[in-house]
């Protein structure tokens, strides 16, 4: 990976890393340690993935540009740190991969989007277990996750081009649920993943939110991943993807969509299990990576 300063020119299009741990006491335990763990399993695996195409030499270097200094304390201050770094990145015609980190992160990414970018129209795919909103709003805080909600309630994303992929049953409140539904949210359950089989589901995902071939922004919360695969996750939730299913889901989607960035949020390094939920985030990075190589 070569390491990049604020100030570089970015080759237009490039993915873009940058880490998002938040500060003591922000976000779920452990998952400050998520962005480092990310980028140390990433050196155990090889660049090329098995088809002339998707070698990642062919991207040059994957661009780094660090970790952000988040402040300690307020969830907003965090978040507009997010939103700036982001917004330059955009505007500089990159496309940031950012290592959480809360899935909080998200939120402050889109609004970079669309700070920088306001006449982007992408359509939002959420890979997680939950709605990340279970207790009622309270609007003059921002709550753990929270991404999706306050996204379409700003009105950049409509409800139409947004799902949540690998939801579990009894891990959401049924008034958002509700909310979400009537919003326009695509609501995919682990068990529809299940039946239709991840190739499917991807393919279908992607037919409802982008028809049109408008770019993606994904955004991954390894809990949608199950803790026999992924333990290293604040809240981890049985029943889940297994690493065969996401990587499948994720390669699928990815030879089919542009995507206009893309997060990985909640690894939690001390939860974690011989470094499997790492290792899983890294080649879940890895095939996000690869999507970049074949233009
Ligand atoms: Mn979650």
């Amino acid at each position: 990976m070569q390491a990049v300063s604020l100030d570089a020119a970015l080759p237009d299009g490039a993915p873009v890393l940058v880490g998002a741990p938040p500060a003591r006491g922000g976000g779920s335990p452990g998952c400050e340690r998520g962005p480092a763990a990310l980028r140390e399993a990433l050196k155990g695996f090889s660049t090329y993935g098995g088809e002339p195409e998707g070698d990642l030499r062919l991207l040059g270097s994957v661009l780094d540009w660090g970790d952000l200094e988040l402040p300690s304390g307020a969830a907003p201050q965090s978040l507009m740190a997010i939103r700036d770094a982001a917004a330059k990145l955009f505007s500089q015609g990159a496309r940031p991969i950012c290592l959480g980190g809360a899935h909080t992160v998200t939120q402050g990414v889109l609004a970079g989007l669309a700070a920088s970018k306001p006449m982007q129209q992408v359509a939002l795919l959420i890979l997680d277990a939950h709605l990340d909103e279970r207790e009622e709003e309270d609007s003059s805080t921002i709550t753990r996750g929270a991404p999706f909600s306050s996204t379409l309630r700003s009105g950049f994303a409509r409800g139409s081009q947004t799902a949540v992929v690998g939801l579990r049953p009894f891990a959401n409140s049924r008034m958002f649920t509700e909310w979400m539904r009537e919003s326009g949210v695509h609501l995919i359950m682990v068990d529809d993943v299940a039946r239709w089989g991840a190739e499917h589901a991807a393919q279908v995902v992607l037919e409802r939110v982008a028809p049109d071939g408008r770019p993606l922004y994904l955004s991954i919360d390894l809990d949608v991943v199950d803790p026999a695969y992924a333990p290293g996750t604040g809240h981890a939730c049985p029943g889940g993807l297994s690493s065969r299913e996401i990587i499948t889901f994720l390669s699928t989607l990815l030879r089919r969509a542009e995507l206009a960035g893309a997060d990985i949020v909640e690894l939690a390094p001390p939860l974690d299990i011989g470094e499997r939920t790492s290792k899983l985030a890294a080649r879940l990075l890895l095939e996000i990576l690869a999507s970049f190589t074949r233009g």
